[in-house]
């Protein structure tokens, strides 16, 4: 059976999981031959969206260009998996609007800031508390969750791969794979 080509958008703060998971979906993905690519911080902001920052434009901008990127892999036929913060709700929809319906998959990984804060696995919200890091997302830089996304994983006292699995059951039910 054919995939059916689609965007797994994952939002939600740093360090809430939405790489990690992202990965993991792509790992059981290609247990299943399926064809992906995955784009996240490590492959974007070091070259297309080098030149850009963290202001409120700049993340508009950065988003925006995952997004066309993203439109054209899903035109080639991928299930592309992109992880981004991508805290505005409209810039969310515009990503969206670019794709047709049924393309557009929004994936909320849900963590309490707390929780988040808790991991900092880089020390970047002990700098952004301390100041050292300004328009820090959660902390002087909004979030905006979600209301109504495709699926929503409240990724608190699970492992990765049950998140990643709910990600999968999704794909396998709405008829992606
Ligand atoms: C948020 C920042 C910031 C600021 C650097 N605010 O946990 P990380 O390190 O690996 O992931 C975060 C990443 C966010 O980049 P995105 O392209 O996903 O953001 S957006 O969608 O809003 O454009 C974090 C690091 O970059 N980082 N400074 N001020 N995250």
């Amino acid at each position: 059976k054919k995939q059916k080509p689609c965007l797994l958008w994952f939002t939600g703060l740093s360090g809430s999981g939405k790489s990690t998971i992202a990965g993991r979906v792509e790992t059981l993905l290609a247990k299943l031959s399926c064809h992906t690519y995955l784009l996240d911080g490590d492959n974007i902001r070091h070259r297309l969206c080098a030149d850009l920052g963290f202001s409120d434009s700049d993340r508009v901008e950065n988003i925006r260009r995952i997004g066309e990127v993203s439109h054209l892999m899903v035109d080639a036929g991928l299930i592309v998996l992109s992880a981004f913060i991508s805290p505005f709700t409209a810039n969310r929809k515009m990503v969206r609007d670019m794709l047709k319906h049924g393309e557009f998959i929004e994936v909320f990984i849900d963590t309490p800031l707390d929780e988040c804060e808790k991991r900092d696995p880089k020390g970047l919200y002990k700098k952004a508390r301390a100041g050292e890091i300004k328009d820090f997302t959660g902390i002087d830089s909004p979030y905006e969750a979600p209301v109504n996304p495709e699926l929503r994983i409240v990724n608190h006292n699970i492992d990765i791969d049950t998140a990643a699995k709910q990600v999968v059951d999704y794909l396998r039910q709405h008829g992606y794979i």
